[in-house]
């Protein structure tokens, strides 16, 4: 299978996160990207490439010109107040407060982000870019007849909506190659979300639309972040009415009813007879992983990537989490070696 990927991540390295009441060094690190990579590489998945440049205009298909502009501009404006710690929002517009964009670099990072995971530093954007660049190197591979790819993206996409940042996310990568697809004669796309946590961006940028199936397999969020969104009764609405399917899932579940969910995923992407599949793989489900709560071990991850290629899709696999950084490399590769036995 070929990866696309690039150094580029390097250049987004937040310092510190919330956990706990303790400002933690941030679990999404570069590390979690190179040790993937060097697990591509030792297991001999296929080619490495380079991303090309596809430019702003597949972003924008996702993403609001004005979110853009202020994430790309963000730093600059910080660091022309003489600051260079981390950009993180610290007030948002919630219930009672007036969704408008203030004026103050502040005011305007709180209106475009949910939460205070996504910090900003100097080389944050480059490294989103790029990282929705892979993404879209890796789509038009498959455009192109490849089976099968894989889009080494860091960091993360998920959590981002068309105008939010959150949850260590800028760019939706995923949901930025699936918008590709269909702007390149595609009529369905189906998005299956294997990372722990729910998929939100992913989720809100689809969610009255017909073209795209979007299911997520994730801890329950009564009891896990994102809390607002990923319940069972998130169907769709308008035209999207009946393309939305999300399967919480208990803390401690492990490999057995972590399956009964996917079967029932993938039943739902059978039925839909999409174009091609849009993997997005987390793989923080891992026994191990530090800030989560399943069981799933690392020879299941062979299991997932058969039961995917049983689809029988051409299929984008796209990086999202994942932070138990030994293993992260042998669970997401698994995923892609167990996908290219079975097919
Ligand atoms: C308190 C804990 C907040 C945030 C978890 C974010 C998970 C991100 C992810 C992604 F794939 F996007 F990387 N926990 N500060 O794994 O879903
Ligand atoms: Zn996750």
């Amino acid at each position: 299978m070929l990866t696309i990927y690039s150094d580029d991540h390097h250049l987004h390295h937040g310092r510190c996160e919330l956990i706990d009441g303790q400002l933690m060094p941030c679990f999404e690190m570069p590390s979690r990207a190179d040790h993937i990579l060097q697990r591509v590489q030792t297991r001999e998945l296929g080619p490495v490439q380079a991303p090309q440049d596809f430019g702003r205009d597949p972003i924008l298909r996702v993403h609001s010109a004005a979110y853009l502009d202020f994430f790309e501009g963000a730093w600059a404006r910080w660091a022309e107040q003489g600051l260079d710690g981390d950009l993180m929002p610290y007030t948002w517009p919630a219930r009672t407060l007036r969704a408008i964009v203030p004026a103050s670099l502040h005011g305007q990072l709180g209106y475009y982000s949910f939460d205070g995971g996504a910090p900003i530093t100097a080389g944050t954007w480059r490294a989103a870019y790029s990282a929705a660049q892979v993404a879209l190197t890796a789509q038009a591979a498959i455009q192109n007849g490849a089976p099968s790819a894989f889009a080494l993206c860091r960091p993360p996409g998920h959590h981002a909506a068309g105008d939010l940042m959150g949850g260590y996310c800028y760019l939706n990568n995923a949901a930025i190659a699936a918008q590709a697809f269909l702007d390149q004669g595609g009529k369905k796309v189906a998005i299956l979300d294997v990372d722990y946590h729910h998929g939100n961006g992913t989720q809100s940028i689809f969610y009255e639309r017909n073209d795209v199936l979007f299911t997520s397999i994730h801890g329950h969020p009564e009891a896990e972040f994102p809390f607002f969104l990923g319940y069972e009764d998130e169907l769709g609405e308008g035209p999207g009415a009946g393309f939305n399917f999300n399967y919480p899932l208990a803390a401690g579940s492990a490999w057995e009813r972590w399956s009964a969910a996917l079967e029932l995923a993938c039943g739902e992407i059978e039925g839909y007879d999409a174009d091609v599949l849009v993997v997005s793989l987390g793989v923080d489900t891992f026994k191990n992983d530090p800030i989560s709560q399943f069981k799933l071990d690392s020879p299941d991850y062979l299991r997932m990537g058969e039961r995917i290629a049983r689809l029988g899709k051409p299929t984008l696999f796209v990086m999202e989490g994942g932070y138990a950084v030994e293993e992260i490399g042998i669970n997401a590769v698994n995923v892609l070696e167990g996908f290219e036995s079975a097919r």
